[in-house]
């Protein structure tokens, strides 16, 4: 019997009940049916799904919408829970048996695969670092397969032949994984997010350490203690240039380098991604393609040709001469003090910064932006839930209700040369979509702006 049969052997015999109608949800579902497997389904919203369309595709699915389903809950075996739903929450929990097992789709994955996997977490650069070593994969004509957090639910991403299947994973994937066993798993950085789920940020760091169990190698940054392991297997860092690590970031002459175990391999400014934040990204992509046996020397030539993913620190294309900066990506503290870090240094002197921040903070601490504001920031333009704890962080700051107001505002207090940074350090659920509306709608509200020079 191979490993996928036995699975599926076993899960026949269990009464299965699937959370969450979204996309892993629905993954899980597609699987199950594929296989022959009765499950039932639960989401607690209406209309995320339309049950004539569903109970069409796929017959015998128990289904209940608009509540959580107590009976269903209660009488499960196996529950397949969505990373978005906490398990823990007091009204599902209640009702979860003791013999009852809760996993997420990426575990129900990992119990069955032999292929290599190469697993990334951390609170930013999961998305850029995976996407980047998948092109550089498949620029070196390997057959590798990109899920998991990134978007594409990796129980919907299995196929035949594949070299290595990557993994971006975020820690409520995390939190229910047991059979992971990685070719080489990384924690890039922990800085304070989904502290409203997790609740202190120790908690978190140690769920995303759960990363490295049974991993042949583990790869952490020097320079952040929270992403370390004392597990046995194989360790490799990376790191800034106040580190050893065994790739860091060097400086030459004034010039940044990839330092690749003592090598200097390639100047930072003839790489696409700007920013040292970038280059730490950069040398995790090496130190993880290096465990696949890719060379450093055959993966340079493809770091040159990943422009990056759109939302972070994107520039727009504008004719008004002031430098627009889409970075709605930046949902938490981190990665808005990665960006301001990154780009207040290449604006001249006599230019100014204009920050754009504010949505749903999860439950940050957002006085480490305080001392950046002062150091870099010209103007703070804040919006969403947590407008005035942001602007608490800054001596003074203005207040919009829309990103289009906070656009007309920012070109307001701007000329040519100047930079408008929108890195919110917040989610945007409380008014949009998702992060990718919230970037949209400001990079049409630039473009709609006309430009103060022709
Ligand atoms: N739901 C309920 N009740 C609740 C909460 C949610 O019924 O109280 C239902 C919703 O109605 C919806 C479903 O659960 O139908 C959504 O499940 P979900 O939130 O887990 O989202 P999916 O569509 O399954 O997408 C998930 C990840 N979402 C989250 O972790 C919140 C996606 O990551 C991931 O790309 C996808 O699986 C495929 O693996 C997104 C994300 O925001 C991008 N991740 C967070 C982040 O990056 O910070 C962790
Ligand atoms: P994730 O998938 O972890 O959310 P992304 O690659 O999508 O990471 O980037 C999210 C945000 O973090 C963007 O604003 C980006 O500019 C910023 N960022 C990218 N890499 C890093 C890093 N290594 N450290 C801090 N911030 C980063």
């Amino acid at each position: 019997m191979t490993k996928l049969q036995q699975v599926i052997a076993r899960l026949k015999q269990q009464s299965i009940l699937i959370l969450g109608a979204g996309l892993s949800g629905l993954s899980c579902l597609e699987f199950l049916h594929a296989h022959q497997i009765k499950c039932a389904l639960n989401d607690s919203r209406d209309n995320v799904i339309d049950p004539e369309v569903l109970a069409k595709k796929y017959k015998n699915v128990e289904l209940t919408l608009g509540r959580w389903d107590s009976a269903l809950i209660e009488a499960a075996d196996l529950i397949l829970i969505s990373p978005g739903i906490d398990p823990n929450s007091p009204e599902i929990a209640k009702y979860i048996g003791n013999q009852t097992e809760v996993i997420g789709d990426v575990e129900l994955f990992c119990r069955f695969i032999d292929t290599p996997i190469v697993a990334v977490t951390g609170s930013n650069g999961k998305s850029t670092v995976v996407t980047a070593l998948a092109h550089v994969g498949e620029a070196l004509g390997k057959n590798v397969v990109l899920g998991g957090n990134v978007g594409a639910p990796i129980l919907s991403q299995i196929s035949d032949d594949v070299d290595c299947y990557i993994l971006e994973l975020s820690s409520f994937q995390l939190e229910t994984i047991k059979s992971l066993r990685a070719k080489a798993a990384a924690v890039l950085n922990v800085s304070d997010d989904h502290l409203d789920r997790h609740q202190t940020i120790e908690n978190y760091a140690a769920i995303k350490r759960r990363i490295y169990e049974n991993s042949e190698l583990a790869l952490f940054n020097a320079d952040d203690a929270r992403t370390s392991t004392v597990l046995g297997q194989k360790q490799l860092t990376f790191g800034g240039v106040n580190s050893t690590a065994n790739y860091r970031i060097s400086v030459v002459e004034g010039d940044y380098f990839l330092n690749v175990a003592g090598e200097m391999v390639a100047p930072l400014a003839s790489l696409p991604l700007a920013g040292i934040h970038n280059g730490l990204n950069y040398l995790a992509v090496l130190a993880l393609g290096n465990s696949l046996g890719w060379q450093t020397s055959e993966m340079l030539p493809h770091l040159q040709t990943f422009k990056g993913l759109t939302h972070r620190c994107q520039v727009i294309d504008s004719r008004d001469g002031i430098t627009w900066i889409n970075d709605s990506k930046a949902t938490n503290v981190g990665a808005t003090i990665a960006a301001i870090e990154g780009i207040a240094p290449t604006i001249g002197d006599k230019n100014q910064l204009v920050i754009i921040a504010g949505g749903d903070g999860k439950g940050a601490d957002f006085s480490p932006l305080a001392k950046l504001f002062k150091q870099y920031v010209e103007q703070v333009i804040v919006l969403g839930k947590d407008a005035s704890a942001i602007a608490d962080q800054a001596k003074s700051a203005i207040q919009v209700d829309s990103i289009e107001e906070a656009v007309e505002t920012a070109n307001s207090l701007t000329n040519a040369g100047d930079t408008v940074l929108l890195s919110p350090a917040c989610a945007s659920i409380d008014m949009f979509r998702n992060y990718a509306q919230r970037g949209q709608l400001f990079a049409d509200a630039v473009q709609r702006l006309g430009g103060k020079v022709a």
